[in-house]
């Protein structure tokens, strides 16, 4: 097989290139290949400076992660770097596209970095669990110090070119056309000039001045970090640059590194990594399905789902036309939006003139005709089939032909919504979550009978609108509503057999969602759907809206709220529930954290092996990317299907008879494959 790695020269300057499609990769080849190109620069006396280039869309992008786990073949990526750094003739990199992770070390190895103002730069291991194994930690911060090291290595954004050369990470922007001439004269430039190493600079002597930068920036991103491993050890990686000597440090890095890369978190968050990939992927659509244009966007409805859809297409420069039945409720809907995008200003992460562009491609109406020439309309009405369909009628009057046609619903048939239309190949569902302007997840409904270019536009149009996708077949609730259901009928049957409701909520917390049901029931409003009428209580809800306790709105709920929002379980909710029990007939008992953990868990991973099993999803990994990114649950379990494997399928289907609920077929055929879930799909 042919090297990915090719060298050219030009005059006394030798181009190392790499061509590892897609997103050059430092596989064993291309380690090799470079160790290879250096010694070839290094072994010839002509040669007087090196540049380092990819070809195709980025620069390095990481060690290759499919490699991860397996039995590693050398050069290792510190041995190749180590032989770049120790070069006397300089290393430059050329930077285009993303130089991430130990493709930034790679970088960091060189002796100057160059990069098109259109580069990224950053160490985005922690996002899968790790952190930077190849003296990431221990250079960067030696070359701009630990203050500004410690978000790229702990929280891993990549950060643009600009900034990388304002904090002394790049030392030159070059032409976005001209990356390698610019490239090569800037290697030129150093000839005969003793080489910087970033191992051997001293910036990072800020953190021993001021030990403090640590903790604040624990206790700043505090939440971020909540649950995950690899931002302490990042801390620790980097807190060790300042104090050890460069070689300590790196086998302190090494040790944290080999930790994290054998625990269940990194292989779990790894897992997750391939799984957002492979959700993006619907098995029987050709990938080269022909896309509908989508250049203009229709929304029924501004209230907070209408509008917080619209935001998406807004900021991603998709003008919108979004029609209310009433003037005020526009005026209100559009007058929300603002605000919310004034609040993202006020966070420094929009400009007013962003603002301004957003908002200037926005067109309220009261009149349908104006949707007529959208390509996409999203209906976020009423949950009602009746008022759906009607809906759905008038779009199929008034829109063009050709046009998508989809419904925010969360859980109602959306093949029996298209019914409503003559063109039930263009109508699919599109289930955003609350706050839709916020919330990553996407659920793509696909319908009887939904068009492939329909479904694969909508697909295209999620990853441009920034939503992390996954499509669900129709069935109520589709895939992640449904499996909440089921943890929302364990949580009800919980308290009334006697388990304190914080009780329930706190596992969940434990166990890393950021709240429970219950408190979520405060946050959304308990009073939602509620029929005003305090002498009719069939359920705790209802209860506890007749004794007035609607939720975080009205300062007490499931809970009583003082004044920052800090919850404090209610004297009075305890005994509205105790009385309800009573009068349901429920016996009580105390019930461990551990019966409460499993029987919310459990019956869930139940529903997802149903899901799957009956082809409303994919593959089990899809289950775990709409839990992950809509419900919350903890990324570093992987999701609940990753979950269960790991506990084990059949402990799952133990734990359910042991409590006394079904284990389905489904599941008992799962647990008995060799392979579990990812056996049959
Ligand atoms: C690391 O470097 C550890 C070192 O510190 C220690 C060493 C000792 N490996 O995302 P896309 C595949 S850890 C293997 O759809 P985009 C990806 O699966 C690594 N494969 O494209 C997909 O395959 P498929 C630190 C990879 O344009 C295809 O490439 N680096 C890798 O939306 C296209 O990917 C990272 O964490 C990889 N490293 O985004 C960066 N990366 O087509 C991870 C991608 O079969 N990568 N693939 O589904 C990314 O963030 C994005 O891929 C990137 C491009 C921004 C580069």
């Amino acid at each position: 097989m042919s090297s990915p790695i090719r060298t050219e020269r030009h005059d006394n300057v030798l181009v190392i290139i790499s061509d590892n499609p897609p997103v050059n990769a430092l596989g064993q080849a291309v380690r090799q290949g470079l160790k290879k190109g250096i010694e070839e620069a290094l072994g010839d006396d002509e040669i007087q400076a090196v540049v380092i280039r990819c070809d195709g869309r980025t620069f390095f992008a990481g060690a290759d992660i499919t490699e991860f786990g397996k039995p590693s073949q050398g050069p290792n990526l510190p041995q190749a770097l180590d032989a770049m750094e120790a070069s006397d003739k300089p290393v430059v990199a050329a930077i285009h596209g993303t130089a991430l992770g130990g493709g930034c070390e790679v970088a960091l190895a060189c002796h100057y970095r160059v990069a098109v103002p259109s580069a990224k730069l950053g160490l985005p291991e922690v996002k899968l669990g790790l952190i930077p194994g190849a003296a990431g930690t221990q250079r960067l911060p030696r070359l701009v110090g630990a203050e500004a090291a410690l978000p790229l290595v702990a929280i891993g954004n990549p950060i643009p070119a600009k900034k990388a050369e304002a904090i002394g990470l790049v030392d030159a922007i070059v032409g976005e056309d001209s990356l390698e001439a610019d490239a090569i004269a800037f290697a030129k430039s150093k000839i005969g000039q003793p080489v910087p190493r970033a191992s051997e600079g001293t910036a990072n002597q800020d953190g021993v001045k001021n030990p403090d930068i640590f903790d604040q920036f624990r206790a700043k991103n505090g939440r971020k970090m909540r649950g995950f491993d690899a931002p302490n050890a990042a801390i620790e990686a980097v807190k060790a640059a300042g104090e050890l000597p460069y070689a300590e440090g790196v086998k302190k890095e090494r040790e944290l590194f080999m930790n994290l890369m054998t625990g269940s978190q990194s292989k779990a968050m790894r897992h997750y990594f391939f799984a957002e990939r492979a959700a993006n992927k619907i098995e029987d659509v050709a990938p080269d399905t022909p896309l509908i244009s989508i250049n203009k966007v229709g929304i029924i409805g501004a209230g907070t789902m209408g509008g917080g859809i619209a935001m998406n297409f807004l900021s991603a420069g998709i003008p919108v036309t979004i029609l209310e039945m009433a003037q005020d409720a526009l005026d209100r809907g559009t007058s929300v939006m603002r605000k919310n995008y004034e609040n993202t200003a006020k966070r420094g992460r929009m400009t007013m003139e962003q603002i301004e562009g957003a908002m200037g491609i926005l067109s309220p109406t009261l009149e349908y005709g104006d949707l007529a020439d959208c390509d996409l309309v999203i209906e976020a009405v009423y949950e009602n089939m009746d008022v759906k369909k009607e809906v759905f009628a008038k779009l199929d009057e008034v829109v063009k032909q050709g046009a998508i046609l989809a419904s925010n619903t969360s859980y109602l048939d959306v093949n029996e919504i298209a019914t409503a239309t003559q063109r039930p190949g263009y109508v699919l569902g599109l289930h955003f979550f609350s706050p839709a302007n916020v919330m990553k997840l996407l659920e793509i409904v696909r319908g009887e009978k939904t068009r492939d270019d329909v479904l694969a536009t909508c697909m295209k149009l999620a990853k441009k609108i920034g939503k992390v996708a996954a499509v669900s077949g129709v069935c109520p609730g589709f895939i992640g509503n449904r499996m909440l259901s089921k943890r929302q009928e364990q949580a009800n049957a919980l308290i009334m057999q006697g388990a304190n409701y914080w009780d329930v909520d706190d596992v969940l917390l434990e166990f890393g969602f950021p709240m429970g049901p219950f408190q979520m029931g405060d946050l959304a409003g308990i009073d939602i759907g509620w029929h005003r009428d305090p002498s009719k209580v069939t359920t705790v809800r209802e209860a506890l809206c007749a004794a007035g306790r609607f939720g975080q709105k009205n300062g007490k709920g499931f809970y009583d709220y003082d004044e920052a929002r800090q919850r404090t379980p209610s004297d009075e909710v305890k005994q509205i529930i105790a009385d309800f029990a009573a009068k349901e007939g429920h016996e009580q008992r105390e019930i461990s954290k551990n019966e409460i953990r499993e029987r919310l868990l459990y019956p869930m991973v139940n529903e997802g092996a149903k899901i799957l099993d009956e082809g409303m999803a994919q593959r089990a990994s899809d289950i775990d990317v709409v839990w992950i990114n809509g419900y919350g649950w903890p990324l570093y379990t992987g999701g609940p299907m990753h979950w269960a494997e790991e506990v084990g399928l059949d402990k799952i289907v133990d734990g359910l008879e042991r409590h006394g609920l079904e284990a389905s077929e489904a599941l008992k055929g799962y647990a008995a494959l060799e392979g579990g879930f990812r056996a049959l799909r």
